[in-house]
């Protein structure tokens, strides 16, 4: 499994706050965001269809803000499409506290550039008590194609053969090519008590499908008390609108490499497949990737 950090701002502080040159580390950001909105735009999965990847992680761990923010990265403004509907815990409105819809988002590309080759898919959030949470084989569903778009989950009914819109044969567009686990860093302590089992459970049974999966890590922002007072610093700096938007596109900057890596594990699920079909020589194991 790959571990992508959505880490601290950047060490600009470590430039003389009296030279106050961040203008050409913030022209070097700007150039690699670039690059990394070109390649993510241009990308082309192995086996030509779009790649679906699933978001997976506690409520509140900060899914839908990452595809918020991947979209708006593309289309040079905020867009809260995965976020409308939510309430301050992570949970959807509309449908209630034990309920939540799956819902596929495609990366647009820049304008005029047609979408990427890459769609993520939102789910309720993982359990942490009994009684809420997507169900566990919910989950497996959804990574093999069964769920139909705009499926309620509902903790107390797992999908089954005869729920409406359930993909009895789902093709290889259906099904999930990439788990993105979203973890808020503040919490990695109360996860390992209450989910260690869950995602133990879940990692061997996505490998066993052959899904390779991605770590990614939010809220860095607040775990850690250097970027605490980066941010802090930020507030008081005569150069701040310099700081600030050298600090946002170092952020955009993370979440395009966060996206550039999920692109390239879900192309290796396709690459899997297509040595599995030469036969048993090409049947390689999935493999760990220890980020
Ligand atoms: N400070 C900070 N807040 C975040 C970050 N990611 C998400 N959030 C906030 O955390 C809350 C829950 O995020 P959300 O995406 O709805 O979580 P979800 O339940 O996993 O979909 C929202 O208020 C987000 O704005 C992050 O990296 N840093
Ligand atoms: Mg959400």
């Amino acid at each position: 499994m790959s571990a992508v950090l959505l880490e601290a701002p950047p060490p600009w502080r470590q430039q003389s706050a009296a030279s106050g040159h961040s203008a050409p580390c913030c022209s070097c950001r700007l150039r690699r965001k670039e690059q990394l909105m070109s390649k993510i735009c241009s990308y082309k999965m192995s086996c030509g269809v779009p790649a679906r990847v699933l978001l997976l992680g506690p409520v509140g761990s900060g899914k839908s803000n990452f595809i918020s923010s991947v979209q708006s990265i593309f289309s040079g403004r905020v867009l809260n499409h995965a976020m409308v509907g939510s309430s301050p815990t992570g949970f959807t409105k509309k449908v209630g506290q034990n309920q939540s819809t799956l819902r596929t988002f495609t990366i647009n590309g820049k304008k005029g550039e047609g979408p990427t080759a890459l769609s993520m898919c939102d789910v309720m959030g993982l359990r942490e008590r009994e009684g809420t949470g997507i169900n566990f084989d919910d989950i497996l569903a959804v990574i093999k194609g069964h769920a139909p778009e705009g499926h309620k989950f509902c903790p107390s009914r797992p999908l089954h053969p005869g729920t409406a819109g359930y993909r009895e044969d789902p093709g290889v567009n259906d099904r999930v090519h990439c788990v993105v686990f979203v973890l808020d860093a503040t919490r990695l302590d109360s996860y390992w008590l209450g989910l260690r089992g869950t995602f133990q459970r879940l990692r061997e049974h996505i490998s066993d499908l052959g899904v390779h999966q991605v770590a990614v890590l939010t809220h860095i922002d607040k775990a850690c008390a250097l970027t605490a007072s980066d941010v802090k610093d930020v507030y008081k700096s005569v150069t701040i609108q310099r700081k600030r938007l050298s600090q946002r596109i170092h952020k955009d900057v993370l979440l395009l490499s966060a996206v550039d890596n999920i692109q390239e594990y879900a192309d290796l699920y396709f690459q899997d497949q297509a040595s599995k079909d030469l036969g048993p020589c090409g049947n390689t194991p999935t493999r760990e990737f220890i980020g």
